[in-house]
């Protein structure tokens, strides 16, 4: 008789615990659809929905673009090869799933400080930053118009012999595309400025 009611007491205690702590389930089940949809390891063990990148190497300078809907752009430098490297990742339903990741700048120079934007349904993606392969910090921009499938060869903007850095970029209504960065040399500094689509 005393192993039943202690058994009835045990079940009384686990309803009473669910009860109180009702989103203590559901939270682990989350946890656990999110683990199985990683492509890697997740080191920190985060609530991501999607992992786009699992590397050791640091990433950095994360940025994000969006345009008609359903396409989204990350673009982020990462040094995984000794020095930083521009990638992109680029979805064309919302997010759900991604592109395999793209390495924009893949030389051996220190590439930094990507910017991004896109224009109309989002097939069209520009991405610049400061880039120090040529002997001294150029900008860097290549442009897609396939949606992030293929890129453009790059174009460098800057073309001087000052350190050209911390580039910016907006595209307009139009699809006019600035991009704006500094460019530092023994002589002082400036503000330059481009243009595509004007
Ligand atoms: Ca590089
Ligand atoms: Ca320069």
């Amino acid at each position: 008789m005393s192993l039943l009611v202690g058994i009835f007491g045990f079940m009384v205690f686990l309803v009473s615990v669910s009860l109180l702590f009702p989103h203590a389930q559901s939270q682990s089940g989350n946890l656990t659809n999110q683990t199985s949809s990683m492509a890697g390891y997740d080191y920190f063990n985060s609530q991501f929905n999607n992992i786009l990148r699992n590397t050791t190497a640091t990433v950095s300078n994360l940025h994000i673009a969006t345009a008609g809907g359903w396409v989204v752009y990350n673009v982020w430098q990462e040094n995984d090869k000794g020095n930083n490297e521009i990638y992109l990742a680029a979805s064309d339903n919302g997010g759900v799933t991604y592109d395999t990741v793209i390495n924009l700048s893949d030389n051996t120079g220190n590439s930094t400080d990507p910017q991004i934007g896109t224009f109309g349904d989002g097939s069209q993606v520009y991405v610049v930053w400061a880039d120090d392969t040529p002997g001294n910090s150029e900008i860097f921009l290549r442009n897609s118009t396939d949606a992030g499938k293929t890129f453009h060869p790059v174009e460098n903007l800057s073309q001087d012999i000052g350190d050209s850095v911390q580039p910016q970029l907006v595209v307009d209504v139009t699809g006019k595309v600035i991009i704006s960065w500094i460019s530092v040399s023994d002589k002082g500094s400036e503000v330059g400025t481009d243009c595509r689509r004007c």
